[in-house]
């Protein structure tokens, strides 16, 4: 008869080559450098491998202790969309998994790949095997179906029964996780399954990559380069297409040889060098027709979830659209249409180069692309010079475009900057002027809070990296700062946060105002939508990570905050939390 073992007896104590073992084993292998991670009592068995592995020598990921899930989430989030490279995200049970919270949403929206693992509750409790119930908690964190919980936002979940094949369910996982679309996957394992002793496990990560970047055929190639050559103002509209560094590389070229105008729509990456005479700018929310939208008769739309929002914009009637894309039925969206002539599932870094190689030997009319060239110019010409009106100051409150130009003029081409700057979205990236890939990222997601975490992730990826945050206020309440700053200081990854300030929630204001323009909420005093008096934000950056924390009210105090805050987070290698006032929403 096998033998019961108490749960609380610890068998042997050295050298157990448990399934939690091959567990860590298999994410080392997969290329996961940090375990973000929130403990519980589902643990014990990863806990002790791990520390097993500091004790040995054995190599291991590094685990980073995140006082909070989503901020956990978020640090593998930005690690991700600096890298490519998934990392893995520990949590408890099933209230753990809950508390991932939109950070799952953000992961899956933003096709961001990710391992997030989870223990379960023991399924004994009679101490028939180790692991085995002995805690009360066990019996009220069981639920019918944890992995529901994540099954609207993971590409792929599962429950590791046994150590023997964890391996092999880890490398699966991470080949979801890597294929594009990429995203999010969840596995579980119940405490008896962690402490499970196995044989060393043999599973190779190299025989399960993500699957190979998707082509066009040759002979889509050939359709869509004649309309090309056959269009007066070809427009690419994108959004995410510049995660992947080489694509933008690809783009470029592209749009040069052909004098293609370039549009972001809602963009979550630097798609585009932004001072390109053939950038025409990036749109959001704006109730406006975009005009170079409007002039183009042909629109390649590549890796964009929202390339325009019809009711008010979008191209004219009659132009050509083709659509290239991971995802381009958009399968986690119930309602999404373009009108597009054809469409295609295919990697844009790919399917460009073939575009390129195609039009190396395409006899291109020089006078047709000599004009479209200067008609781009133009626009860009004058969208520069509007920008450049806007930074300028007048009065004395800090104006969001003149904050961020203040920022542009102190950071270097070194620097990664967060933007989740909500309504200021469009104003960050319009006057930050990007101009090299994987210089800024947005969440990609709707739910706010990613930017802490995300610096933490980012600057554990690229430590000789400048990472900046850019934030709204009520973002920055958000992404949980006293968490975030905590870890910022116990592992070292110092970051700049600027809060673009305006003692509230403008979106939600904004937002009834384009429905409600002249109803009670537009005569208002207080519509639920302000945070005065507002908090100490970056006192609690203070207080949580011993950050340089400075409120600046005055435009004459911006320059000089601003270098101090970068000395600082340069320098002492500390964080710093500027607390910016705009005017008030
Ligand atoms: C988790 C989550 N809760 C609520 C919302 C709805 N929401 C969208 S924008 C916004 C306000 C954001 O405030 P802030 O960061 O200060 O930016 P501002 O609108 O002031 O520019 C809110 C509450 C959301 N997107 N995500
Ligand atoms: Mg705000």
């Amino acid at each position: 008869m096998a033998e019961i073992l108490s749960p609380l007896r610890n068998v042997k104590e050295d050298s157990m080559y448990t399934a939690s073992t091959a567990l860590i084993e298999a994410l080392y292998d997969a290329g996961v450098s940090f375990i973000f991670a929130n403990l519980g009592s589902d643990h014990p068995a990863i806990v002790e491998s791990l520390a097993e592995a500091g004790a040995t020598g054995r190599p291991a990921p590094s685990l980073v202790t995140c006082p909070n899930e989503m901020v956990a989430l978020s640090a593998a989030h930005g690690f991700a969309q600096a890298t490519g490279r998934a990392q893995a995200v520990l949590v408890h049970v099933e209230c753990g998994t809950q508390a991932l919270a939109g950070a799952v949403h953000n992961a899956a929206k933003g096709r961001i790949p990710v391992l997030i693992f989870a223990g379960a509750s023991p399924f004994t409790q009679e101490g028939e095997m180790r692991g085995s119930r002995n805690e009360f908690i066990q019996w009220i964190q069981d639920v019918f179906d944890q992995r529901g919980i994540l099954r609207g936002y993971v590409k792929y979940d599962n429950e590791i029964r046994t150590g023997r094949n964890i391996k092999q369910m880890v490398y699966r996982a991470m080949q979801f996780a890597h294929s594009d679309p990429k995203g999010p996957v969840y596995l579980m394992a119940a405490r008896e399954v962690l402490e499970e002793e196995i044989a060393s496990a043999e599973a190779h990560h190299e025989n399960s990559p993500p699957i190979a970047p998707c082509a066009i055929s040759a002979l889509d190639v050939e359709a869509i380069v004649a309309d090309l050559l056959k269009a007066r103002s070809p427009l690419v509209v994108t959004s995410y297409l510049g995660r992947n560094p080489q694509a933008v590389d690809e783009l470029v070229r592209f749009c040069r040889r052909l004098a293609v105008g370039a549009l972001e729509s809602v963009p979550n990456y630097v798609n585009f060098p932004t001072d390109d005479p053939l950038y025409q700018g990036n749109q959001w929310n704006e109730p406006v027709q975009n005009r170079a939208l409007d002039e183009a008769d042909l629109v390649l739309v590549i890796d964009s979830d929202v390339p325009w929002i019809p009711a008010v914009n979008k191209p004219r009637k009659g132009a050509v659209i083709y659509q290239i894309d991971v995802d381009p039925l958009k399968e986690q969206m119930p309602l999404w249409r373009i009108p597009a002539r054809r469409v295609f599932r295919a990697d844009a870094g790919a399917a460009l180069r073939q575009l390129n190689e195609r039009l190396g030997a395409a006899e291109i009319n020089k006078e047709t692309v000599e004009a479209r060239r200067a008609h781009y110019s133009r626009l860009s010409e004058a969208r520069r010079q509007k920008l450049l009106r806007a930074e300028r100051l007048e009065g004395d409150v800090i104006t969001p475009e003149y904050l961020t130009a203040c920022v542009r003029e102190r950071i270097d081409q070194d620097t990664i900057v967060l933007n989740e700057g909500i309504t200021n979205y469009q104003t960050i990236i319009d006057h930050l002027g990007a101009t090299r890939a994987g210089q800024m990222f947005t969440s990609g997601g709707g739910s706010l809070g990613w930017n802490g975490g995300a610096a933490i992730g980012v600057k554990l990826a690229c430590p000789d990296k400048t990472v900046v945050c850019l934030t709204g206020d009520g973002s920055y309440m958000f992404s949980v700062p006293s968490s975030v700053h905590w870890i910022a200081r116990r592992y070292q990854t110092p970051f700049l946060q600027v809060i673009y300030n305006n003692r509230g929630w403008k979106a939600p204001k904004l937002s009834t105002l384009a429905i409600h323009p002249d109803g009670y909420a537009s005569r208002g005093e207080d519509i639920g939508v302000s945070f005065e008096p507002p908090p100490d934000y970056s006192g609690i950056a203070a207080a949580a990570g011993g950050a340089f924390a400075r409120i600046v009210r005055r435009p004459e105090e911006l320059n000089s905050a601003l270098t101090d805050a970068l000395n600082v987070v340069r320098q002492e290698r500390r964080c710093a939390v500027l607390d910016v006032w705009l005017a008030h929403l």
